[in-house]
């Protein structure tokens, strides 16, 4: 499973780790990139050194209580940090957005794949991505990062992610999107208690039968807080952990901050397999 990213390639046959680029000011990571583009591009840089497949590049904070932030915003967070490494990189940029026109802005600026969090649901996207031609992952989000925390509520969490995510699939067919360009994402944290992220965690390879590869984010997320109590800066452990069990159940790319640790960690998951 090689997915073509603007001609760069994303490998899916092992799991791999999508590295997150944040440049967003109030970022949790809090890493400052925001405002200083030699830095934001150097990180990346690193980010590939430490194994990442992809580059994911983010100007909207979409965290639990977030507010919105302005098209024009986002544009100058992240274009000139995508025009200025995508000649750098050899592995794809992925840009985190739910905009259509930031969409096409950073496609044209040399992104290789669309990772948004609202599965292409706001004015134009669909279009957008249908023509821009790119892969595109499609994520389960129950409401609005704004409120999003406040009464997560499901069926059946599983059944409810697989559902939205299926008629998400179908949207994309009728736009002209086809479907070896789709990655699906539970959403991890988006509009869900501790105990729906884990029902999710279990519940990946009945996601994964659904056909596409999946793409999962649960670095530092507040899941590791809520059970073990750590606050954000000391959820390394947690994350690691969550990212092999996450492969082992069938995700294809892992969405994380801390990615030589986690790429160690899927070595050997992946040395392990290799002997099944
Ligand atoms: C995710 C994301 C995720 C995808 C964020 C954070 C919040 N994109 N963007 N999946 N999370 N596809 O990193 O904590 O889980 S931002």
């Amino acid at each position: 499973m090689q997915l073509d990213c603007a001609g760069k390639g994303l490998d899916l046959r092992r799991p791999g780790v999508m590295g997150v680029l944040n440049l967003t000011p109030d970022s949790f990571s809090g890493d400052g990139l925001a405002t200083d583009v030699g830095a934001a591009c150097e990180r990346a840089l690193m980010l590939e050194a430490a194994g990442a497949a992809v580059i994911d590049i983010g100007g909207e904070s979409t965290r639990p209580g977030a507010a919105p932030v302005s098209v024009r915003e986002e544009l100058a967070r992240v274009l000139p940090v995508i025009k200025r490494l995508a000649p750098q990189l050899r592995v794809p940029i992925s840009i985190d957005t739910r905009q259509a026109w930031v969409m096409r802005e950073a496609v044209a600026a040399g992104a290789g794949l669309i990772n948004d969090i609202a599965a292409l649901r706001e004015a134009g996207a669909l279009k957008a991505a249908a023509e821009l031609g790119v892969p595109v992952a499609l994520m389960h989000m129950q409401g609005q990062p704004r409120t999003m925390q406040q009464a997560p509520n499901y069926a059946d969490v599983v059944a409810d992610v697989a559902a939205f995510l299926g008629e998400r699939v179908q949207a994309c067919r009728e736009a002209g999107i086809v479907d070896g360009r789709l990655l699906l994402d539970p959403g991890f944290g988006f509009g869900k208690t501790p105990e729906h992220n884990l029902a999710l965690l279990g519940g990946l390879p009945t996601l994964a039968a659904l056909g596409f590869p999946l793409l999962v984010g649960l670095s530092r997320k507040s899941l590791i807080g809520a059970v073990t109590g750590a606050p954000v800066q000391a959820r390394l452990g947690g994350s690691v952990a969550l990212a092999v069990l996450a492969a082992e159940r069938g995700a294809r790319l892992i969405r994380v901050h801390d990615v030589a640790e986690t790429v160690q960690a899927l070595s050997m998951l992946d040395a392990l397999t290799a002997i099944r």
